[in-house]
């Protein structure tokens, strides 16, 4: 543990946003350094070094070096986030893991897969199946994630917790795309929650135009 924490990852990419939302939400200082996409640097030594897959965000904590956005997550929650964004007693904890597992390993993929297919891939180039396939994928992802919603206003309880990290990432860009949405009040009700903090619209809700038709990274 320092006083300041270095984040390095551009503030386009959906898992720095996981990350720094943890940063913001836990009001920790820290410094970013544009890493990644069109700033390049993620075959350097010294960067490989710390990461040796050369993907972001990364952080240093001191002499504590963390990659992999939920690990990153899990780890500033568990640091700097007890009895808050890391729930103390271990079945509610639980609940909280499940859950952000979930968001990560079993809805991401297919949004993540629609988002590439529809915004970074140019008209001229989309797979239209693929995109029917993944955005029918994620709609009843998201209609999963409306039942469990109905009666909390945060995945994990009254309160946000590690478990949104995932789930707020992808909420901006959901609401953001020019698709069609299945009829999710709670789902409605927890993204108006989210745009409530401060912290969640500084780190998560970055305008994509960059990213527009781009496929290179
Ligand atoms: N599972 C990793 C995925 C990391 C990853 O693929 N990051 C992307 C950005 S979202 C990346 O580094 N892409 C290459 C680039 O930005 O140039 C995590 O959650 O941290």
């Amino acid at each position: 543990m320092s006083g300041e924490i270095t984040i390095w990852g551009r503030l386009s990419s959906c898992n720095v946003q996981k990350a720094l939302w943890a940063l913001e939400e836990l009001a920790l200082p820290y410094a970013r350094i544009d890493l990644g996409g069109d700033f390049g640097g993620l075959d350097d030594p010294a960067y490989r070094a710390m990461n040796p897959h050369g993907r972001v965000p990364t952080i240093k904590d001191g002499d504590v070096v963390v990659w992999e956005s939920d690990a990153v997550v899990r780890y500033l929650c568990a640091t700097y986030g007890v009895g808050t964004l890391w729930p103390e007693d271990p079945a509610e904890r639980a609940l909280a893991d499940q859950w952000m597992t979930w968001g990560t390993v079993g809805m991401m993929p297919d949004w993540i897969a629609l988002f590439w297919r529809l915004v970074r891939t140019p008209p001229e180039r989309r797979d239209a199946k693929a995109i029917a396939r993944h955005h029918a994928a994620s709609v009843a992802n998201f209609e999963l994630l409306d039942r469990h919603l109905a009666g909390r206003r945060f995945v994990a309880g009254d309160a946000p917790t590690m478990a949104d990290m995932p789930f707020g990432m992808m909420m901006y860009r959901w609401y953001e795309m020019e698709i069609e949405r299945p009829d999710t009040p709670n789902v409605d009700a927890y993204y108006g929650a989210l745009l409530e903090r401060p912290a969640y619209r500084k780190a998560v809700c970055i305008p994509y135009g960059d990213l527009v038709g781009k496929q290179s990274f």
